[in-house]
């Protein structure tokens, strides 16, 4: 890896964890790019943390465009070029109904976010990572939806099932590079995740995370700027992150 400032290219970064992970990657001194598709939001970012003295890159993005992917990693000025660090942070939930009830769009929303998104900026970002080397990481943001199922799931889980194989598929094919990949997988967390599942239902999200202490960003964010600061000799391959008061139910079973 140079010499220079570490540099972090972290999508989703307007909101929730990918917010949180561009202002601890911030803090710590590394150069920090910052994209996601609300550009007022990536400009408040970036005044936060210029004040503070960060060195931060923002590009308005919509991971789901392979042609915008590609002309914002080619078009990264030169200090910030040198990524090691890719947070592959930007998704949704939607349609929480039985899968018979949901609106196919809804699906095809997920998928092209999740698991098209994430292929986008991964596929555009590989060569910088493998020539940062030693040292250089991917950080996915899977789910335990991605492990346990649960009713209305469906295809979330399923996409986030997918994040985590195609880590450890990444992690066989990397092998030598010294680029390391990690799925970080929390569970109840809260952040505009459930007001986007729900289509702007303030009251919904209110209610799932009332009464209880769920995962806050800062508690996420600090556990992916640790998998990327690790001695360069060591990968964590899963982390699966649940807020204490949130466990597993049992199985349900159909009777008369
Ligand atoms: P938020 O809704 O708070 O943040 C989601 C971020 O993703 C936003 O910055 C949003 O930015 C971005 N995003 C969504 N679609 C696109 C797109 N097409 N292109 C670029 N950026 C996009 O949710 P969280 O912070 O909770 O979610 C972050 C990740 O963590 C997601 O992958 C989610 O699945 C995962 N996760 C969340 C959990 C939770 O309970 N909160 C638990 C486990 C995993 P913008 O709208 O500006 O584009
Ligand atoms: C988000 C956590 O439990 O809503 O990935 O699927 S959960």
């Amino acid at each position: 890896m140079s010499t220079r400032e570490p540099t972090t290219f972290v999508t989703g970064a307007t909101s929730g964890f990918g917010r949180a992970t561009a202002r601890r990657f911030a803090r710590a001194g590394w150069r920090v790019i910052a994209t996601g598709r609300r550009t007022e939001r990536l400009d408040q970012l970036a005044s936060e943390l210029r004040e503070d003295g960060a060195l931060i890159h923002t590009v308005t993005l919509d991971v789901r465009d392979a042609d915008a992917v590609r002309e914002a990693v080619d078009g990264l000025p030169t200090e910030f070029a040198q990524v090691t660090c890719l947070v592959n942070n930007a998704g949704l939930a939607l349609a929480p109904e039985p899968a018979q009830a949901v609106d196919l769009k809804d699906w095809h929303t997920m998928i092209d976010t999740n698991v098209t998104g994430l292929v986008n900026v991964t596929h555009a970002l590989l060569p910088t990572l493998i020539d940062s080397g030693r040292g250089a990481s991917i950080v996915n943001l899977g789910s335990i939806a991605g492990t346990w199922p649960y009713p209305g799931g469906h295809v979330y889980g399923a996409s986030k099932a997918f994040v985590e194989q195609f880590g450890y598929n990444l992690r066989c094919d990397l092998l030598g590079t010294g680029v390391r990949v990690t799925d970080v997988a929390p569970g109840l967390a809260q952040t505009e995740f459930t007001l986007v599942r729900t289509k702007g239902d303030q009251a919904a999200s209110d209610k799932l995370y009332a009464g209880t202490e769920p995962l806050q960003p800062e508690d996420v964010a600090e556990q992916i700027f640790h998998v990327a600061t690790l001695p360069a000799h060591v990968n964590i391959n899963r982390m699966e992150i649940m807020a204490t008061r949130q466990a597993w139910a049992p199985f349900a079973i159909d009777r008369d």
